[in-house]
């Protein structure tokens, strides 16, 4: 229930969009009156903001989960498929391409007026490029088989998408250089140019993003620099490239002191100076450093939440704030960073009920603090 016992505060258009969506009405009261807010989604959008999150198309998916999906419905005007549109869902014959899961999320995103963001056209990262896939490419030609690709998935969503993570994580952090892949060992900076205008020639309504996880944390120095030298290179060779992908995966390492702010202050002020719009694209908070206690925990997590997003939302140049899941339950975290103590992490505005941390009232404090800004909403 609502805190003021009214019960559920769903608009008639919401109750029908749960509908529509094949959701049971029944699951939905005691899940949905946690929230005990105006919905994030709305928060955003009356500051020019595009509030939403990633989902997948698994287990751990809204379209499964009749709980998770109105929860997600409620709060988002914008999903992301997590990795339903990388290379190894899809596949990697561009002629023979698998768009079951993808889909499903597009017609999830419809069903519920949600726009759709689209991750990823090129992973510029070894780690992600399968040995079969190398050997196509050598096969194909690089240049042949990017083209073909971007070609067939932008084409394949067409105006479907509205935002686009062309290239994501193409900077080695270590080095600040390009981390050297089969794509651009074959073809050195061209792999940008290439990628970016065949995203613009097949999905030309998108904007087009460079995604990576540069953060204020200590230790991302080079990493920090070397983006900017590649943002700086492809305004300098006329790469068609709007705005900078923030991923936002943070942790708890005193980074939101006032030195290493005003590192990123610099960071940031760099990038919109280039002029290129910002984008949080994967928010969430490892609390792998955190206490047991999760009273303490999820205070800690809130702290950071609003002292980061304060900072973010002050720049009228960001318009788009997506949360990595809405929900603990199946975050990624909880694979590639598991606590010591075997706890599961907590790096997410919801619980595994689905009720609301104060990670969820930060994000709404620093929503409702931020200054109007023209969106892209
Ligand atoms: O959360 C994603 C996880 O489920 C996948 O196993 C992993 C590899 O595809 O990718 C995770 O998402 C990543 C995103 O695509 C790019 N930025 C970092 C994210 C977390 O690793």
């Amino acid at each position: 229930m609502e805190p003021n016992g009214k019960g559920p505060m769903l608009t008639r258009r919401q109750q029908l969009a749960g509908i529509a969506g094949g959701l049971v009405m029944g699951a939905l009261p005691s899940r949905l009156d946690a929230a005990g807010d105006e919905p994030l989604k709305d928060l955003a959008a009356q500051k020019g903001v595009l509030f939403g999150t990633a989902i997948s198309a698994g287990r751990s998916s809204p379209m499964a989960d009749p709980g998770y999906g109105a929860l997600v419905a409620r709060e988002c005007a914008v999903v992301v498929p997590e990795n339903e549109m990388k290379v190894y869902v899809l596949g990697n014959d561009p002629q023979a391409l698998n768009f079951g899961p993808a889909d499903r999320i597009a017609t999830f995103a419809q069903d519920h007026r949600m726009k759709l963001r689209g991750h990823t056209l090129l992973w510029n990262y070894g780690k992600y490029i399968s040995p079969a896939l190398a050997q196509m490419v050598e096969a194909t030609g690089a240049e042949k088989w990017l083209r073909a690709y971007i070609a067939k998935v932008a084409g394949h969503f067409g105006d479907r998408i509205y935002s686009w993570d062309v290239i994501n994580e193409t900077i080695d952090p270590k080095t600040g250089e390009v981390r050297g892949t089969v794509f651009d060992k074959a073809l050195g900076f061209d792999v940008f140019k290439i990628a970016y205008e065949t995203a613009r020639e097949h999905a030309p309504h998108a904007q087009r993003v460079y995604n990576d996880y540069m953060s204020w944390e200590v230790g991302n120095e080079t990493h920090r620099a070397g983006v900017l030298r590649l943002l700086a290179r492809f305004r300098k060779e006329n790469v068609p490239v709007d705005a900078l992908g923030i991923q936002s995966h943070l942790g708890n390492d005193g980074s939101h002191s006032r030195v290493q702010r005003a590192e990123w202050k610099r960071f940031l002020d760099e990038v919109v100076a280039m002029g290129y719009r910002l984008l949080i694209t994967e928010f969430d908070i490892n609390d792998r450093e955190m206490p047991r206690d999760v009273a303490r925990r999820d205070a800690q997590t809130a702290a950071v939440a609003k002292s980061y997003l304060d900072q973010m939302l002050a720049y009228p140049q960001l318009d788009q704030l997506l949360c990595w899941g809405l929900w603990d339950k199946h975050s990624w975290l909880n694979g590639f960073a598991p606590r010591a103590d075997g706890l599961p992490q907590r790096p997410l505005p919801y619980d595994d009920e689905l009720k609301p941390k104060p990670m969820r009232a930060a994000i709404a404090d620093a929503l409702r603090a931020a200054p109007v800004r023209k969106g892209i909403a």
